[in-house]
């Protein structure tokens, strides 16, 4: 596939900061001591700049396809503007939380951001077995943040109306309807167990109730636009650095929000929750039962700071006429439900579909397959347990006995 675009290389990436104004300032381009290509995601190049002086600069460029596979799988690169537009909107309601972005060059899809090099990607950090304390809860309060800084409750009708049709984005929402909701239960191809997880893989496609809740999933998705959500908020999607000597979190930040868009504000509650249970089945398999005691705090960590913080919020909405109590109680509700399907759906695309998770993909075989299996047992039994109790204190005791099983 040709490009009509230049793709940055480590020998380029310098003549490009000189070029870019915004950047003046930065990283001196005349003194780099270091470039690095750093993107280990699905999808993009990610270069990390270091200068003499010490300081640093990322910047990330849009692939005209996804990289995990190659130019056979085409993906717009305009979801460069998407993640730059939802992570300066973002930033603004939440600047502790978010990456800061110095620069985007739209033509070249390229976003200069922030060095967050004394942080570590969230997932690699629990995958060493590194207790960051406080980044779920941060996590909880910035989709708070989103779920009401960005909708109806924060906004103007006209202006939410505009900001919503700037954040229609189906390119990238089709890969999450198809990846997350459609191909654990209908293989498109692209699907891949270990052969002892053929029958776990099969068992979900033949459960009808999974299928079912999928359905109910991928509507809510495609038809609740509730607010300018992150859109694939896992703990790879997270950067988290603790203070001196502690495993206190000092700093915590959301990044990669190029699959945003004006959805339902449960989904990245329930990517969350998903990565933590992946986590803890990684604890489990590998014999560390008081880790993933400790991983399935984090679903509670998360939704409690979430509600917190949508609480203290509440009352500055916009227009409380109908909107009044007993909705916000219905919409805390709707939501805790709701996170436990998001988080089943996403669950299971890890361990069944195109896109797994290292937590897992890094076990030996004979460890592997105990914990997808553990996985998607959860999953299953999360679409049919919400109704009952839907706590995440309930969804920890469910994945936890599910996981040790
Ligand atoms: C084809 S992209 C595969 C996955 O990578 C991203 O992180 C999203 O989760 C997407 O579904
Ligand atoms: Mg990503």
């Amino acid at each position: 596939m040709s490009a009509d675009y230049e793709f940055l290389t480590v020998d380029t990436v310098a003549d490009y900061v000189r070029s870019r104004p915004a950047l003046a300032g930065t990283v001196d381009p005349d003194r780099l001591a270091s470039v690095e290509e750093i993107g280990d995601g699905n999808l993009n190049l990610v270069f990390l700049l270091k200068d003499e002086q010490g300081r640093g600069l990322v910047l990330k460029q849009a692939l005209p396809y996804v990289r995990m596979v190659g130019e056979g799988w085409p993906m717009t690169p305009e979801r460069a503007r998407f993640e730059v537009d939802s992570l300066r909107a973002h930033h603004a309601l939440v600047p502790e939380h978010v990456v800061e972005v110095h620069d985007f060059d739209e033509p070249r899809h390229i976003i200069a951001m922030e060095d967050l090099s004394d942080h570590r990607v969230w997932r690699h950090a629990l995958n060493e077995g590194l207790v960051h304390d406080g980044a779920a809860a941060a996590m909880g309060r910035y989709v708070a943040a989103l779920a009401f800084g960005t909708s109806l409750f924060a906004l103007d009708r006209e202006e939410l109306a505009r900001r919503l049709a700037a954040s229609v984005n189906p390119q990238l929402c089709l890969i999450t309807e198809d990846l997350v909701f459609t191909e654990p239960s209908v293989d498109a191809g692209r699907n891949s167990v270990l052969p002892a997880n053929e029958q776990d893989a099969a068992d979900l496609a033949a459960d009808e109730v999974f299928v079912t809740a999928m359905g109910r999933a991928k509507w809510t998705f495609m038809t609740h636009a509730e607010a300018l959500i992150h859109g694939d908020l896992h703990t790879g999607s997270v950067m988290v650095r603790a203070g001196d000597g502690t495993t206190d979190c000092d700093s915590v930040k959301a990044f990669d929000s190029e699959f945003a868009f004006y959805g339902p504000v449960a989904f990245d509650l329930g990517a969350l929750w998903a990565n933590y249970v992946i986590a803890a089945a990684r604890a489990f398999a590998l014999g560390e039962d008081d880790r993933a005691a400790w991983a399935l705090g984090l679903p509670a960590q998360t939704w409690d700071a979430f509600e917190t913080e949508f609480r203290r919020r509440w009352p500055d909405r916009v227009d409380g006429r109908v909107w009044r109590e007993p909705f916000l109680e219905e919409l805390l509700t709707r939501w805790r439900e709701e996170t436990w399907l998001f988080a089943a759906a996403k669950m299971s695309r890890r361990i069944v579909g195109a896109a797994k998770t290292k937590d897992i993909e890094t076990l030996p075989e004979d460890l592997r397959e105990g914990a997808a299996r553990g996985v998607l047992r959860t999953a299953r039994q999360a679409v049919r347990s919400a109704a009952a109790d839907a706590s995440p204190a309930a969804f920890a005791t469910m994945a936890g006995d599910l996981l040790r099983s």
